[in-house]
């Protein structure tokens, strides 16, 4: 396989099965590190982002047995934030956010006037910030609940202010995994369909895999490989995140008796490396520290990881499901990690444009005039 990754030959899905079964992680490593080497040499970026969960309000809650973030309307913790709400918590970070990460859960009560008035107050108030928001299962939700196709659903977004999207919401695609895990989900061909809408209109978008529950080293693969096949097509994918899966406070975590017991990290840091060598048409692959912990995020840049998650501020739906990380990692602590690793950190915006090269600065932030 060596050779075949020297000669820049694409690998098979067999050759992903051998990457995610053996167990010499060291060699899928080394050659992730080459690859990534070639690709982005000394250099790991990161965003100053601020993550915003409008809405916990979500009619899938019961169906996708892994989430722990999701509430019914009427249950305790449900919240659905008003708009001065929205923009108290954007406040926060006043002038150092680059990149609002907007998420929330499929509710009723949040159609597409609501996110548009979110959209437009924050470009409002901030126009230099990107807009990274909704999954693909949100916008579909909202072409449903508003009888709108996906096409005029993303155009409304993004003539209100929306900008990239995020990679949520691909789970596993195998069909059996989702009937396990997130039954009634938006189904893999119509994951893809509107992220391929989004790619045509010019909106480009990352992509994801939650790994570490039920799913086979065959549905990996197969999963990987209708990523690869849509960005041959459209080359709309940004960076692909795999994440892993949090079994505390959710059904699936009680069902498979997994509480307390997160992927290993061994696991976590192949997932990342086998992505940098399979997925070989997608620039960046990012480490999420909130979900695989700091120390592991910083070995992972030696395993074909050029990207790391950013600042984020407030992070909830991991911390839902038992993440022991903190919700939010300053400016000084991301570039300490990043030179730790022998690297050199580099703030980038939504679209990977170099923000700042960080030398020997002490990562005081820059704050952004209006
Ligand atoms: O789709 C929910 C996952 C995703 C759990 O695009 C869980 O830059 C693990 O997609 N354990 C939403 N994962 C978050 C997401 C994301 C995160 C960071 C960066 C980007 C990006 C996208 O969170 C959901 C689901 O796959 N999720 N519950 C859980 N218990
Ligand atoms: Fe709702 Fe998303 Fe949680 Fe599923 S994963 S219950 S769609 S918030």
């Amino acid at each position: 396989m060596a050779e075949k990754i020297a000669g820049g030959e694409r690998l098979s899905d067999a050759d992903a099965v051998t990457l995610f079964e053996t167990p010499d992680i060291l060699a899928v490593g080394a050659l992730a590190d080459a690859v990534n080497r070639v690709k982005h040499g000394d250099r790991v970026t990161f965003a100053a982002n601020q993550h915003l969960n409008p809405t916990n309000i979500c009619i899938l809650r019961k169906t996708c047995v892994f989430c722990s973030y999701a509430r019914l309307p009427k249950e305790e913790g449900a919240y659905r934030y008003t708009l001065e709400q929205v923009f108290a918590e954007a406040a926060l970070t006043d002038g150092i956010t680059r990149e609002f990460h907007i998420v929330g859960g499929l509710d009723m009560g949040a159609g597409i006037q609501y996110y548009s008035d979110i959209f437009r107050g924050l470009k409002e108030r901030y126009p230099y910030v990107h807009i990274k928001a909704l999954t693909a299962v949100e916008i579909a939700h909202l072409a449903r609940i508003e009888s709108m196709s996906v096409a005029d659903v993303l155009r409304a977004l993004r003539e209100a202010g929306l900008d990239t999207m995020p990679g949520g919401g691909a789970e596993v695609f195998s069909p059996a995994v989702r009937e396990t895990i997130a039954d009634r989900k938006l189904a893999a061909d119509e994951w893809l369909d509107v992220h391929r809408t989004a790619h045509a209109l010019g909106i480009r978008s990352n992509c994801t895999m939650l790994y570490g529950h039920v799913e086979t080293t065959a549905d990996r693969v197969a999963h990987l490989s209708a990523l690869r096949g849509l960005q041959d097509a459209t080359g709309g994918f940004l960076a692909y995140i795999p994440l892993a899966y949090h079994p505390d406070h959710n059904e699936l975590g009680k069902t498979l008796g997994r509480e307390g017991t997160a992927t290993s990290g061994f696991d976590d840091i192949r997932n990342l490396a086998v992505g940098r060598l399979y997925l070989d048409n997608i620039d960046h692959i990012k480490t999420h520290w909130v979900m695989v912990t700091p120390y592991l995020s910083q070995a992972a840049l030696a395993f074909g990881v050029d990207d790391i998650e950013g600042t984020m501020v407030r992070e909830k739906v991991y911390h839902e499901a038992g993440a022991q990380t903190a919700q939010h990692m300053a400016l000084p602590d991301i570039l300490r990690l990043i030179r730790g690793a022998g690297k050199i950190p580099v703030e980038r915006d939504a679209l990977y444009q170099v923000v700042r090269e960080h030398g020997d600065d002490d990562g005081s932030p820059v704050v952004h005039a209006a």
